[in-house]
């Protein structure tokens, strides 16, 4: 198995891309219920952060034993495989407490320093076991119309070359071990793209061979589009009104929704940008 997935198209019901969860199960299914989803025949594909800072991390985790959920790995599920042997021997150093503490593994923490041994082990092989079944890109459906999420940024512009990568690695050695993997990192962490396009920089450049790549991570008010690229981490996590949680339905037009804090719902809709043309010689 490798760190890429492609889900077939859904001809059967909707498929729905959602924003970093950090926690917040609750807000996820009132947004569903919202949608009128129907477990049996729609899907949901998280672009990852599914734990962390929210108060129901452990549960929104366990989505991934749903039928109908999906998710790539966003960095905070990378950075508890990056301590995964400390935490298992229950031998944090202040360090990685500190550092585990300042991402808002708090509930991590405290049933590390509250279970019992066996409740201990049990509590973090399912974490562990949840975790390293996650790929790092997703592909929904085949060809032109085809669309992708990643958590952060991909190293490279063409989303098939970026699938050549992960492929190279196998994907129960990436989340064994407990370092970073540098030709691929920045799929999880990276910022740089993002912080280009609010200098203005690249606002219409577009990933080659892919219709949309829908990314998390980087936190805005609404989601904001460059080219065939979308962010939606519209900060689930955050306590201001006008923070909340972002949906993307995906179809020809990406239809865009999202459910503020304060109540308010505001759908967008994003339709393809003019595609290159190409010219034959
Ligand atoms: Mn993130």
């Amino acid at each position: 198995m490798t760190l890429f997935k492609q889900l077939l198209i859904n001809s059967e019901g909707r498929d729905f891309v959602v924003g970093d969860l950090h926690g917040n199960l609750t807000r996820l299914e009132k947004a569903l219920e919202y949608h009128h989803f129907k477990p049996d025949r729609d899907r949901v594909i998280s672009v990852g952060d599914l734990i962390d800072r929210g108060s129901e991390s452990l549960n929104t985790l366990r989505l991934l034993s749903e039928p109908w959920f999906f998710s790539v790995a966003g960095n905070h599920e990378r950075l508890l495989s990056l301590h995964r042997n400390a935490l298992t021997r229950r031998q944090l150093d202040p360090m990685a407490r500190a550092r585990l503490q300042e991402s808002g593994a708090q509930w991590l923490l405290d049933a590390y320093d509250g279970l019992n041994e066996d409740k201990w082990a049990d509590f973090i092989t399912e974490i562990m076991n949840l975790i390293s079944q996650l790929p790092l890109m997703i592909q929904i459906g085949n060809g032109p119309d085809a669309v992708g999420v990643v958590h952060a940024e991909l190293p490279d512009w063409d989303w098939s070359r970026n699938v050549a990568r992960l492929e190279r690695i196998k994907k129960v050695r990436f989340w064994d071990q407990t370092r970073d993997e540098p030709t691929i990192e920045s799929i999880l962490w990276g910022r740089g793209q993002f912080q280009s396009l609010l200098r203005g920089d690249h606002n219409d450049r577009m990933v080659e061979g892919i219709a949309w790549v829908i990314y998390g991570h980087n936190t805005l008010h609404t989601p904001r589009r460059a080219g065939n690229r979308l962010w939606i981490d519209t900060g689930v996590h955050e306590k201001q009104p006008d923070r909340g949680l972002s949906l993307v339905e995906v179809g020809p037009v990406l239809s865009v929704t999202t459910h503020f804090r304060d109540l308010r719902i505001r759908t967008e809709r994003f339709s393809a940008p003019a595609p290159v043309r190409f010219h034959s010689v």
